[in-house]
């Protein structure tokens, strides 16, 4: 535990470091040619993914947080008095201002990242804003195990309910046997009467879906692009980004979106040393978005030990919230 200002506790849990040459050259020597999409977020990427949840046509962030704030009473009753909100990837300052502003008098809340300097720096700005609430900041990568109960927290912390808090349809971004096995982790956090209230996008028009996975101003263009960019930067690779395009659409079958950057000729380049090939109209595979019903939510999760409580569907674009418990 080291002292950070206005932070209850910092503790770094020694993430394994994430091995980018490593990952990137295996991704790349695929059949399908494929790059995790966990080394989108360098600085750049991250500024890159925040201006994309301001496009029109990138409905998730806004539905979510107009959903969020509308829902703000029921959450208060559910979590009670003296809660004590988790979050796995503290990432959207403005979304869980949103929930702690509409819980009764939260116990303490718990930010976590796999970037500690990242954890560090949102945990002290939500500090300067909530200065009596106990805050602490755990660097660590919420795939892997974390036994709550040993974190330092205060008596009355370790007495309230604990609510999981792990908005944005990221678990969308995994496999759905990742997605099962997150769930299955997340729910090793909870007691009887704790709670993971997570948003998931819900299907809807292959137009609607397709134009948030790529918009009209390319930013999401740009996201993608970025990661070349990283790649022939910091291994030193030269790969032409001019002669990618990108792509998403909807896969029905799997229920995703689908994103690709296309080779437009044939194109040989090296990166970390190694050589590679892709043929023209050949892909990189880049992510994918899961899109649930509320049926198929609820599936994976009763299969990972969660049963829904209460689920929201917003008006508009639908999206929902999950209030589920073990
Ligand atoms: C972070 N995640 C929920 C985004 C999504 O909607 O799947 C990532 C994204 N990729 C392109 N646009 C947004």
């Amino acid at each position: 535990t080291g002292e950070a200002s206005g932070l209850s506790f910092y503790e770094d849990m020694h993430p394994p470091a994430a091995d980018f040459r490593a990952d990137i050259l295996a991704g790349l020597s695929k059949p399908q040619k494929a790059l995790p999409p966990k080394y989108y977020y360098d600085e750049e990427g991250s500024r890159l993914f925040d201006a994309i949840t301001e496009q029109p046509e990138y409905y998730v962030t806004g539905t979510e947080l107009d959903l969020l704030r509308a829902i703000g009473p029921e959450l208060a009753a559910l979590a009670g008095k003296g809660a004590v909100v988790l979050e796995p990837g503290a990432g959207s300052s403005v979304k869980i201002r949103t929930l702690l502003d509409a819980l009764h008098s939260p116990a303490a809340y718990v930010g976590m990242d796999i970037s500690g300097d990242h954890v560090r720096a949102a945990c002290e700005a939500l500090a300067a804003d909530y200065p009596g609430l106990e805050i602490g900041a755990l660097c660590h990568d919420f795939t892997q195990a974390l036994d709550i109960d040993a974190l330092p927290l205060s008596a009355e912390a370790r007495a309230g309910r604990r609510v999981v808090f792990f908005p944005g349809s990221t678990i969308g971004n995994f496999e759905l046997i990742d997605a099962l096995g997150l769930l299955k982790t997340l729910r090793t956090w909870l007691r009887d009467g704790d709670a993971l209230l997570i948003g998931t996008d819900m299907r809807k028009s292959s137009e609607t879906l397709e134009a948030a996975y790529d918009d009209k101003a390319g930013v999401t263009a740009a996201f993608n692009l970025n990661l070349i960019a990283r790649i022939n930067r910091e291994l030193d690779g030269n790969i032409d980004a001019e002669a990618l395009q990108y792509r998403a659409f909807w896969n029905p079958y799997r229920s995703r979106v689908e994103m690709y950057l296309e080779a437009l000729r044939d194109m040989h380049f090296t990166v970390a040393g190694k050589s590679f090939v892709i043929r023209k109209h050949e892909t990189i595979h880049m992510e994918n978005s899961h899109k649930f019903t509320l049926d198929t939510f609820h599936d994976l999760a009763a299969k990972a030990g969660l049963q829904s409580r209460k689920a929201w569907v917003s008006a508009h674009e639908p999206f929902s919230m999950h209030w589920l418990e073990p």
